[in-house]
Parts: C-alpha cells; sequence; structure tokens
C-alpha cells in the first residue's frame, strides 16, 4: 500500500491525507471544490485547527500530498465527506454515494476502500457494497471494504488522529487487517478490530452516549433553576461518587456529529430509539430556554440591545455547523431583539459579525454563549464602562463571576437559580 486517494479535504479528510503523506504515502487529496483544492496546494488551509497548518505545509513540501478535483487510481481509497442531515431528519448519503460512484472506474483487484464518514449502522453492506461492485470485482474477493471511523475532537485533531484508539471493522476479515495495516502506519493508540456494521454501530454509540448525557445535564440544570438552586454545585458534588460522571449543560449541543448522528439510529429505529430522540429533543429545546431567560432578566427595559459574545458551536473552533448560538441570535432577531455579535474565531456566519468594541458599545446584556477563552479573559471593569446597562447571562459557566459582580454586574449563570442569583 503506498498510493493513497483521500475523498473530501475536510475536518477529517485534510489532517488524514497531511499525516498519511508524511508518514510516507503518495497521498492525492480530492475535493469537489477548486477554492479548497488551490488552497491545499499551495500549503494552506481552509479550516482552522491547531497545528493543521504545519503539517499541511509539511506534506505539500514533501511532494507526498497533492489536491485535484477528481480521484486517481490508488492502492487505497478512503472515504471522508459529510454525512449531514435531511430536512427530514434522515441521514444525507448522496456525498458517500457520490464519493463512491466516482471510484468505480479506479477500482481494481486488492485494493482497500474505508469508510471514514459517521454513516448508519449497515451502510457498508447495503449502500457501499452494491455500488462498488458496479466495477465487477466482488466486496470480500477482489475489493477489501472497511469501515473506520474517524473519532477526533475538533480542537485537538492531529493529537487525537495519532494518539486516540481506532475500531476497525471489515466486511471480512482480510478487509480488517489490510486496514489495520495502514493505520498501524501513523496510529499510536489501539487497533481494534470487529466487523462493518459493529463499527458503524460503535460510532454512533459514542456521540449518541456524549448526546444523552447532556441532555441529563441540560434537563436537570433547567430543574435547579427551577427549584432556586446551582446545577454547577450538585454536578460537582454527584460527581464525587465513584461511578458518576455529570456532563456540562449549555445552550445546546452543534458541530457536525453530536447533533446530528443520533438521529442516524432514530431514522432507522424511530419506535425503539425513544431515549435518543428524547435527548435530542431536550438539547434543541436549550436555545429557546436561553431566550427565555434573557427575557427575564432584560424585563421591561426600552430597546434593550443584547452583546451576544460567540457563534462558533464549541470554545476556540470556527465551526458554526449547527451552532446552537447561531440559533439563539435566529430566535433573538425573530422576537424583535437587537443583537450586536462578536467572535474572534469565526469569519462569516449568517449573523453579521462586529467588533468587541461596537459589540459592547451601550449594550445591556452581555450573552455570552460560546467558551472561547478570549471571553473568559475580558475585563470586567472595561467591559461595564462600555456597556450601557450591566446585565451578564453566562450560558456556559466560564466567568469568573465574582470579579464581575465586583465590576457592577448582575450574573446570571444558566442552570442557577433566582434565589442562587439574587
Ligand atoms: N457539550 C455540552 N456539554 C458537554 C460537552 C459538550 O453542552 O458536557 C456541547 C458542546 O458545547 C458542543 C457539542 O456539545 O456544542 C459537541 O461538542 P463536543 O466537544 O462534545 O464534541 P464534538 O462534536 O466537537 O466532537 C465529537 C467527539 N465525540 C465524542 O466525544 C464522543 C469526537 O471525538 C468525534 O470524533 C466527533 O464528535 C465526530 O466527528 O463524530
Amino acid at each position: 500500500m503506498k498510493e493513497v486517494c483521500v475523498l473530501g479535504l475536510g475536518y477529517i479528510g485534510l489532517p488524514t491525507a497531511s499525516v498519511l503523506a508524511t508518514n510516507g504515502f503518495k497521498v492525492v487529496g480530492v475535493d469537489v471544490s477548486q477554492r479548497v483544492v488551490d488552497t491545499v496546494n499551495e500549503g494552506n488551509i481552509h479550516i482552522e485547527e491547531p497545528g493543521l497548518q504545519t503539517v499541511v505545509r509539511a506534506a505539500i513540501g514533501s511532494g507526498n500530498l497533492r489536491a485535484a478535483r477528481e480521484p486517481e487510481a490508488a492502492d487505497v481509497f478512503i472515504i471522508a465527506v459529510p454525512t449531514p442531515l435531511t430536512a427530514r431528519k434522515t441521514a444525507d448519503m448522496s456525498y458517500v454515494t457520490r464519493a463512491a460512484e466516482s471510484i468505480v472506474p479506479l477500482l481494481r483487484a486488492g485494493v482497500l476502500v474505508i469508510l471514514e464518514s459517521t454513516s448508519p449502522p449497515g451502510t457498508c453492506r447495503d449502500l457501499l457494497r452494491p455500488i462498488l461492485e458496479r466495477s465487477g470485482l466482488s466486496v470480500g474477493k477482489e475489493i477489501h471494504l472497511a469501515h473506520c471511523p474517524e473519532r477526533v475532537l475538533p480542537g485537538k485533531i492531529l493529537k487525537e488522529l495519532i494518539h486516540n484508539d481506532r475500531v476497525i471493522g471489515g466486511y471480512d476479515r482480510a478487509a480488517a487487517r489490510k486496514a489495520r495495516d495502514l493505520y498501524a502506519r501513523f496510529v499510536d493508540g489501539e487497533l481494534f478490530l470487529t466487523d462493518a456494521t459493529t463499527a458503524e454501530m460503535v460510532k454512533i454509540l459514542e456521540n449518541t452516549y456524549r448526546d444523552v448525557n447532556i441532555a441529563l445535564a441540560n434537563e436537570v440544570a433547567v430543574l435547579c433553576e427551577r427549584l432556586g438552586i446551582d446545577f454547577w454545585e450538585c454536578a460537582q458534588l454527584a460527581n464525587r461518587h465513584p461511578r458518576v460522571a455529570v456532563h456540562r449543560a449549555g445552550p445546546g449541543v452543534g458541530g457536525h456529529c453530536i447533533s446530528i448522528d443520533p438521529w442516524f439510529l432514530v431514522e432507522k429505529f424511530p419506535d425503539d430509539a425513544a431515549m435518543v430522540r428524547l435527548a435530542r429533543q431536550r438539547n434543541d429545546s436549550m436555545p429557546t430556554h436561553v431566550v427565555r431567560r434573557v427575557r427575564d432578566l432584560l424585563g421591561d427595559l426600552q430597546d434593550p440591545k443584547i452583546a451576544v459574545l460567540g457563534q462558533a458551536y464549541k470554545g476556540n473552533v470556527d465551526d458554526i455547523r449547527e451552532s446552537p448560538a447561531v440559533h439563539v441570535v435566529d430566535l433573538l432577531k425573530a422576537e424583535g431583539l437587537r443583537c450586536a455579535v462578536y467572535d474572534p474565531h469565526v469569519k462569516k456566519g449568517p449573523h453579521e459579525l462586529v467588533s468587541l468594541e461596537e459589540c459592547l458599545h451601550d449594550a445591556d446584556l452581555l450573552l455570552v454563549l460560546t467558551a472561547h477563552d478570549e471571553f473568559k479573559y475580558l475585563n470586567p471593569r472595561q467591559v461595564a464602562r462600555q456597556m450601557r446597562t450591566n446585565l451578564l447571562l453566562d450560558t456556559h459557566n466560564v466567568l469568573e463571576h465574582e470579579d464581575w459582580t465586583l465590576a457592577g454586574f448582575r450574573v446570571a449563570v444558566l442552570g442557577v437559580g433566582a434565589a442562587v442569583n439574587a
């Protein structure tokens, strides 16, 4: 296995292609966007991810990585394209389908095809196998097919790509072993072999586990507000139990993974995946809850201005896909509330972004929607001087509330009831 063709140069494909190239493979990275292809060929990146620029530059500089619009013949094909959600909350497999179709003319005996994109259980067997067999070759005989789900955390992708354990699900044992040989070249973590459908389920289980746990945290946070107690204290104390690990409450769950993948189970098993559906609904309801808290805090202030801090779906990334922060602003604006939005990581979003000064100027409520480090280091006294009314709602519980209170702010925190805030 010398030549690898990686389909999709996004958050997973680009780091994977670059790391393979710096480990001696000849890699062609394929993307439908000419802009992405040009950017990568210049040794640059089109997404924000710590360390990625250096690795891409090294990979391009070594001559082992090249980006192109069309796939090329290779020993290994890695499919790392998006599997978004349709409006009907079903998996949109059109990118995977198109990627698989595009390599059919390039397949030859002995080739290894790896699906990395998170996909509903059964995808390798029921969707990919028939497409790949249009080549006249058989999956399980001439074509080795495996699902090796990515499990890297945005913000720590390069570290996790190398150090995380990986699950390698082969359509058959030979495919799993061949895929293991490839990952063994750059992964430090342990490699676990299984079948493809199990690997597909494992990946969705991981993200669903997190979603359900976050939903529980969010639900209890809302209950604590109603009880007039502090969710964060409850979670901290509960977590002193040896078998409890309560997740963090927040304005909702965003990103391209956790807010999407659980729906793949609901789609396949609408009756039996009831708890999974409920968790999704609880997390999706959090932006509305935030807006309710904002309304309560603003009371009868005339024509209030809200200074919104953050649009990314989580701290220190530039990704706004499915971001609850974006959704909160949608809802605030729909209610006719004036919002000035600032995010030091996001370059462009659906809502106009302004400078920090413009965001804070004459504002009445500071609304923290993303846990970027920059927000933790704001000087409360300086911010207080720029605003008209000193109200603060911290939906992530990340600021030093004592400092903000001392600077004259009335501080409210998601998950903390009025009795505690008072
Ligand atoms: N969140 C909470 N409370 C928490 C943890 C997270 O509200 O306690 C929110 C975040 O604010 C964010 C969302 O959940 O909006 C998701 O963030 P995340 O950091 O939990 O996860 P992602 O989506 O960035 O990456 C996840 C990871 N999966 C798991 O941790 C099980 C990552 O390892 C996967 O590779 C990635 O999904 C993926 O690509 O599937």
